[in-house]
């Protein structure tokens, strides 16, 4: 049978995304994004994107190949975008997220969000887990570290590039084991749907082999005692998040998290909660 993913919206229940996710490591939610938040997004978003370059200035060749010379990546979107807050505070993954990181830490936080646009030519992107990021704690039998959505903005299509999942890859035994091509799916999905996977499910980018950029908008988050992969105070300062929720300040690394069930905290100001630490209004 080929590889494929299941299809669900959010109508149907979180607990039918946590079982599709809990059997293959992704899954594909339809109508994610309203009409009214995507329209805003991709203004936002195109804005943001005009003018600037594809491919990485990394002198590290690994870093390049995995960024992609003709994709263009850029975070930040909290400053570079209204909508994106939005996407950010969505009730739906943020329960998902609540069911598959709180049990291991006491907040989690954004790891980042991304835009991942592929122009015509890009290459398939190498496939790997995410939770490499921190490999010391990312075990075929452990937890989950991290959790993401590669959102379409545009349709993702077999030929625009649309991510390559290899499902139920979270459950192999062996995580040095190479994917084999009839294991190999992609998340062809019409734009405002997204598609949730695990830090423990084998994934890349597909090829680009059309004429049009494929607009894909990543969003992940980390548990709250490991490094976020974006600089979250440095790339959306206060003035970004002041008036914004105390939930969306934390997940913005504005806000100290909790350890040992809530007796102590990390990721603090004079050992105070950041803000109170650095006397912000
Ligand atoms: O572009 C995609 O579809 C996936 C990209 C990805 O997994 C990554 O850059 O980590």
């Amino acid at each position: 049978m080929a590889a494929s993913l299941r299809e669900t919206t959010f109508a149907n229940g979180v607990e039918d995304v946590l079982s599709a996710l809990d059997a293959d490591g992704g899954v594909v939610v339809h109508e994610f994004l309203s009409p009214d938040l995507l329209d805003r997004l991709r203004a936002d978003m195109q804005r943001a994107a005009s003018g600037r370059e594809f491919g990485s200035a990394s002198a590290n060749d690994q870093i390049r190949n995995f960024w992609g010379d003709k994709t263009m990546r850029f975070t930040r979107l909290a400053t570079r975008s209204d909508a994106f807050f939005d996407v950010l505070t969505h009730e739906g993954f943020l329960a998902v997220a609540d069911n598959l990181l709180l049990p291991n830490c006491g907040s989690y936080w954004m790891n980042t969000g991304q835009m991942m646009i592929l122009a015509p030519g890009q290459p398939a992107q190498a496939l790997h887990r995410d939770g490499e990021n921190w490999s010391r704690v990312l075990s075929p039998h452990g937890f989950e570290v991290t959790i993401s959505c590669m959102f379409a903005l545009e349709d993702f299509t077999t030929a625009n590039g649309a991510t390559h999942v290899v499902p139920g890859s979270h459950r192999w035994d062996d995580y040095s084991r190479q994917a084999r091509p009839s294991e190999i799916t992609q998340a062809v999905m019409p734009a405002g749907s997204g598609m949730i996977y695990t830090g423990r499910v084998i994934h890349g980018g597909g090829a680009n082999t059309t004429d049009a950029w494929r607009w894909g908008m990543h969003l992940s988050f980390v548990l709250g005692w490991l490094a976020p992969e974006e600089a979250l105070p440095l790339a959306a300062p206060w003035d970004a998040v002041r008036a914004q929720p105390q939930r969306v300040q934390q997940l913005l690394g504005w806000r100290s998290t909790t350890i040992g069930g809530g007796n102590a905290h990390l990721w603090s100001v004079d050992y105070e909660d950041v803000p109170d630490g650095l006397g912000l209004d």
